[in-house]
């Protein structure tokens, strides 16, 4: 069959962020784009010919074309099997255990996760590596280099593969072979999980709502929850997934879900409510009028994971990001366990979880995992929590408090500051950077500021070193505030500032968290200048 050759050139701003490359739809839309970084992804992990791949996505707009791309370039490329998710459909969860099981080379991962998807919206593609975790930044940067420097792309000059049917054909002499997205993904958490016990506390009345927000998750939650552990139909909501995610934006927090929110603050209440997001890796916990910050969740699955069966000889240890509060390492030391803190991003916890170093790891931004796969796991964090919940026989606010009160509260928030002027979020990062060496030991606001640097990670596994990763303000008294730049974003910058205060008075432990947060949050607007710089009033979201 013909192969092209296609005569090409480096197309600017092909920089992976956070995890991947991510733009808008359009952008990944024009002539030779998505091609060209296919192609530089492929340079850069040293060639595909004879590699297996597996590649899906969270089935938003594009994504049926863009993987059509994919398999004649990898055909082309000389690639030797490609395994497709049915109709495109693959969680970042289960695309990363695929490649675990299968004994993959790699993943190519379709999705730009929270964000929304549509024509007008937002698309992104991540290479994961063959231990199933996103490409470390050794790799993504070698990707990046390749991205400058391309000059031709291959591809097949074959017609679309059938990935509508289950079952195995062949593209230019490659195999393409298309499996159900659903079925492995239920083997590898079964193992982990009591779900005889989980199906008891549905049978004797438990009541939960999963809002999957018209995202992949949704035919993964119907299979699970409803299917395998019995949870009455209905429990699963906005569950099947549609190409703009119902035209909402797929980030299961307090705002974007507030359909739940409002649920699960209401007169008929279920015991327990939870969503994911786009892809499937992020998770929202919340219970009967009690929301779980993500970082508390983090903290309160490493402080009861022993219940379930994957986790009973206990946790080899933790890791969080920087920005995640510390309640987790609170945990840890009680467990006598290590705690890592690693930049935001999952791809830095991959080397600590093959080293067997971590178990459970966590972000503030609603993600939570352990080392069954590579990746942060939505359904995982709930099945867990339901485990717990089955096990204990507690309520979510009960569970809460108990953590709490034993180890203290951190008080959380995420302010997030989006589409702000490039230039104007530099110099407000700059001109904070340059103030660094004189704050320790200064008043700032009420509080005084004990220790102030910009993050930087010695992996302890590879050696390698991360730089820039945040600049944090430690103060005195167990408050924290936090600054960076996102690297999902697609249109101008966004700032995130994160804050935390932890409290450890027992007549404290149930305030607002806004009202406990107050001197912290004056203390990180005052010394950055944010709003003046930037000319922003006020925060577009606060998680
Ligand atoms: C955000 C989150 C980060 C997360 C990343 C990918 O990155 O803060 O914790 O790992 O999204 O999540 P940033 O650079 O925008 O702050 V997902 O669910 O989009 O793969
Ligand atoms: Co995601």
């Amino acid at each position: 069959m013909p192969m092209q050759t296609v005569r090409t050139n480096p197309i600017e701003g092909q920089k992976p962020g956070t995890s991947g490359l991510r733009k808008k739809t359009a952008i990944f839309m024009r002539p030779h784009y998505l091609e060209n970084y296919v192609q530089a992804t492929f340079d850069g992990i040293g060639g595909v010919a004879g590699k297996t791949l597996v590649i899906g996505g969270d089935g938003r707009y594009f994504n049926q074309r863009a993987i059509q791309v994919i398999l004649r370039m990898a055909a082309a490329n000389q690639a030797k099997h490609c395994i497709v998710g049915q109709d495109g459909i693959l969680s970042t969860p289960a695309a990363s255990n695929l490649i675990r099981t299968r004994g993959a080379d790699g993943g190519l991962i379709l999705s730009a996760s929270h964000n929304p998807g549509g024509p007008e919206a937002d698309f992104g593609l991540k290479f994961n590596g063959p231990n199933g975790g996103p490409a470390t930044e050794g790799v993504t940067d070698k990707i990046f280099e390749c991205t400058k420097s391309i000059e031709v792309y291959k591809i097949a000059a074959s017609p679309d593969a059938n990935i509508s049917d289950l079952g195995t054909g062949d593209m230019n002499g490659m195999t393409v072979e298309v499996i159900d997205p659903i079925a492995a993904y239920t083997t590898a958490v079964e193992k982990l999980f009591d779900f005889a016990k989980i199906r008891a506390l549905f049978a004797s009345g438990f009541s939960m709502r999963f809002d999957a927000m018209h995202a992949v998750t949704g035919p993964y939650a119907h299979a699970i929850l409803e299917g395998v552990l019995g949870a009455p139909s209905g429990t699963v909501i906005n569950g099947t997934p549609s190409p703009d995610f119902g035209g909402g934006h797929p980030d299961p927090n307090p705002i974007w879900a507030k359909e739940l929110m409002d649920e699960m603050h209401g007169p008929a209440a279920p015991d327990f409510g939870a969503a994911s997001d786009g892809d499937g890796d992020r998770n929202m916990i919340v219970g009967r009028n009690c929301y779980v910050t993500p970082s508390d969740s983090l903290a309160l699955l490493a402080a009861k994971a022993h219940l379930a069966p994957g986790y009973k000889d206990g946790l080899a240890g933790v890791a969080r990001s920087m920005p995640t509060s510390r309640a987790v390492d609170r945990v840890a030391e009680s467990l006598g366990i290590a705690c890592y803190e690693t930049p935001t991003g999952w791809k830095f916890f991959g080397n600590l979880l093959d080293a067997g170093k971590a178990t459970l790891c966590g972000e503030e931004s609603a993600g939570t995992g352990s080392d069954h796969v590579r990746e942060k796991d939505g359904l995982w964090a709930v099945l867990l929590w339901l485990n717990i919940l089955a096990e204990t026989g507690q309520s979510v606010s009960d569970l809460m408090a108990e953590l709490w009160a034993s180890h203290g509260r951190c008080y959380y928030s995420r302010l997030d500051y989006e589409d702000v002027d490039s230039d104007k979020a530099g110099a407000m990062m700059d001109a904070l950077r340059a103030k660094l060496p004189d704050l320790a030991g200064r008043k700032i606001g009420d509080v005084v500021c004990e220790m102030a640097d910009e993050f930087a990670y010695d992996d302890p596994v590879d050696g390698s070193r991360s730089t820039g990763q945040g600049i944090r303000l430690i103060l005195k008294g167990g408050g924290r505030a936090i600054f960076r730049l996102s690297g999902t974003g697609t249109a101008g910058s966004t700032i995130r500032v994160y804050l935390e205060q932890l409290e450890t008075d027992p007549s404290k432990l149930k305030m607002e968290p806004a009202q406990a947060l107050a001197q912290v949050r004056a203390a990180a607007l005052g010394i950055s200048d944010l709003e003046a710089i930037t000319g922003r009033s006020a925060p577009d979201v606060v998680t």
